[in-house]
């Protein structure tokens, strides 16, 4: 008989229990599953009482895996660690995912955890189970760190492997019907990976420093293979693609988009993430075959309005590649959520200066966004404050800055996008900000009545709904139609309202 091997994923924020598949937990179930293995997979919609499945699964495990990346998931991923060392003091606890992968040496300072693996899981979690079983130590595991009496050890990084030769998801580790989700583009939307990794360079983001600006992509075939697979066994009609860049290999993109086309899938692909440069000089032939394959949605980074912003993030794209994007998105009829941020942190500049800066920020956002969404009423804008994310380009520059960095696991798991981190930004800033992306893009998006308006199942409470709702929404046309952002009465009901009602 196989050891038992105990998985959780933590919720990544203190007021939403997760709804999506645990992917990072299935993907580094692969081998082990083929292997025989007994994996349980925790997740909290998949068990109510999940503390309590966790204690009692850790007697008789030999290892709890945790997967998190920065914020909150830590705060629960440590719970959960410290309640089974407490069940079974011989466990390991093994952690991976994004935040262990930036900062492997703090993680193992903590006392619950034994191993670290940093980057990509598959092989290196099968191989870190094996050594454990054979009471061997962790020696030449690509990607391990881990933890002998008090000491610390760490190999090599590993490089990102090809997916092609890994089994398939195991999805049959967990009951599905929990993990499906009610979108814009099918009422039973799943979650699903094709690629790891991206070969571009945003300043913000921690790609390159735990990727390597590598990237490894499914066989397009392969990819076919499992959209069959969630369609016909699974019926699955929506697919919420997590790839960090879907687009890399055209050739390869081109090739799932046909091969649903060929296979007659009804399957409908959603939240798909491109860029703006890439998919606007694209040829026709990924147009029509999106159009074709019903593709929902496109998430993008447009980052900004401002030029020199742009070039700070050396995200290698101008202004105008937003518009061409939104322009050839509206042609063939697929909505986009464009992401945006402001408040770069610039070296050598003022705190007077920089917030000056973010003003300037700020404002040929909005300006680019007066276009890009008036292309489509389904297009979703989102704007963010910068937040300094570790293991990125630009984290080195905010902390110069005078940001003030998080020392230990504990102190990053109270880390939220959504508070001001940075001293340059100003409080009117924020409030400006916060309420243009939670509120007014929220209502401009003809989306949005659909989606909540399908969670509230009760008819009376639906009408209640629907008129204050469209009530709000002629307030968030005018604010925006004006660009009138003073006097935030409005917003600040809206802010009491969301806090009662988790469906907004
Ligand atoms: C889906 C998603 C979310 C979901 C939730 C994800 C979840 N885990 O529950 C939601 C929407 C909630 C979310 C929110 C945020 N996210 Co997010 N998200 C993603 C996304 C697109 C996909 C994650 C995924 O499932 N990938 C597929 C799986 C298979 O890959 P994986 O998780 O990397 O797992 C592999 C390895 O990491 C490792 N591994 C993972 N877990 C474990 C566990 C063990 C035990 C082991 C051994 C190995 C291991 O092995 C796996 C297989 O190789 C990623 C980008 C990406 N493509 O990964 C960003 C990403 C993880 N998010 C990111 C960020 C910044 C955020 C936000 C903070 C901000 C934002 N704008 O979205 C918020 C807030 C979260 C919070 N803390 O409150 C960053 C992470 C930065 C960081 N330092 O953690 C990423 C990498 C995007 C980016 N490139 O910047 N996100
Ligand atoms: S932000 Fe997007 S395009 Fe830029 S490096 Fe990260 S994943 Fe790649």
């Amino acid at each position: 008989m196989k050891e038992k091997i105990l998985l959780y994923n933590p919720r990544p924020n203190p007021h939403l229990r997760p709804v999506d598949l645990p992917l990072s937990l299935l993907c580094i179930s692969r081998f082990l599953d083929k292997d025989g293995y007994n994996i349980k997979i925790v997740s909290e919609n998949l068990y109510d009482d999940h503390f309590d499945v966790i204690r009692e699964a850790a007697k008789e495990s030999m290892i709890l895996g945790v997967s998190s990346m920065t914020g909150y998931q830590i705060y629960d991923g440590l719970k959960a660690s410290r309640i089974v060392k407490e069940a079974n003091k011989d466990i390991k606890v093994v952690w991976g995912g994004w935040h262990p992968s930036l900062y492997p040496q703090q993680v193992l300072e903590n006392p619950y955890i034994d191993i670290v693996i940093k980057g990509q899981g598959e092989r290196a979690f099968y191989d870190v189970v094996k050594r454990t079983e054979e009471v061997a130590p962790y020696e030449n595991i690509l990607g391990v760190h881990w933890k002998d009496n008090g000491r610390i050890y760490s190999n090599q990084d590993r490089m990102l492997e090809p997916l092609n030769e890994m089994p398939p998801i195991p999805y049959h580790l967990v009951d599905t019907e929990k993990c499906l989700i009610e979108t814009e583009f099918g009422n039973r939307t799943i979650n699903y990976v094709s690629s790891y990794g991206c070969p571009f360079r945003c300043g913000f983001c921690c790609e390159q420093t735990v990727n390597k600006r590598r990237w490894v992509g499914l066989d397009a075939r392969k990819v076919v293979d499992d959209l069959e697979r969630l369609e016909k066994v699974y019926k699955v009609n929506g697919v919420s693609m997590y790839d960090s860049n879907f687009f890399v290999d055209m050739k390869r993109a081109k090739g799932i988009l046909s091969g649903m086309l060929e296979r007659g899938l009804t399957i409908r692909l959603g939240n798909v993430d491109g860029r703006t440069k890439q998919l606007a000089d694209a040829d026709k032939e990924i147009w029509e075959l999106l159009r074709a394959t019903r593709c929902y949605s496109i998430l993008t980074g447009a980052e900004s309005g401002n030029q020199e912003a742009l070039e700070i993030i050396k995200k290698d794209i101008n202004v105008e590649d937003n518009i061409r994007f939104a322009k050839r998105c509206h042609e063939y009829g697929i909505k986009v959520v464009f992401s945006t941020l402001v408040g770069l942190p610039i070296p050598g500049k003022t705190y007077d200066e920089l917030a000056k800066k973010t003003g300037e920020q700020i404002d040929a956002t909005i300006k680019m966004f007066d276009e890009l969404l008036s292309y489509d009423s389904r297009h979703r804008g989102l704007m963010f404050i910068y937040c300094p994310y570790p293991g990125t380009p630009m984290y080195q520059n905010a902390v110069e800055l005078g940001f003030k960095e998080p020392k230990s696991l504990e102190e990053w798991s109270n880390y939220t996008l959504y508070e001001k981190h940075t001293p340059w930004v100003t409080k009117k800033q924020v409030l400006l900000v916060s309420m243009i992306s939670s509120y007014i893009f929220m209502f401009l998006d003809s989306d949005t009545i659909t989606w909540i308006g399908e969670r509230i199942k009760s008819r009376l409470k639906r009408g209640l709904f629907l008129i204050v709702f469209k009530f709000y929404r002629i307030l968030a046309r005018l604010r925006w139609g004006y660009k009138y952002f003073g006097i935030p009465i409005d917003y600040r009901l809206f802010q009491f309202a969301k806090r009662r009602n988790k469906s907004i």
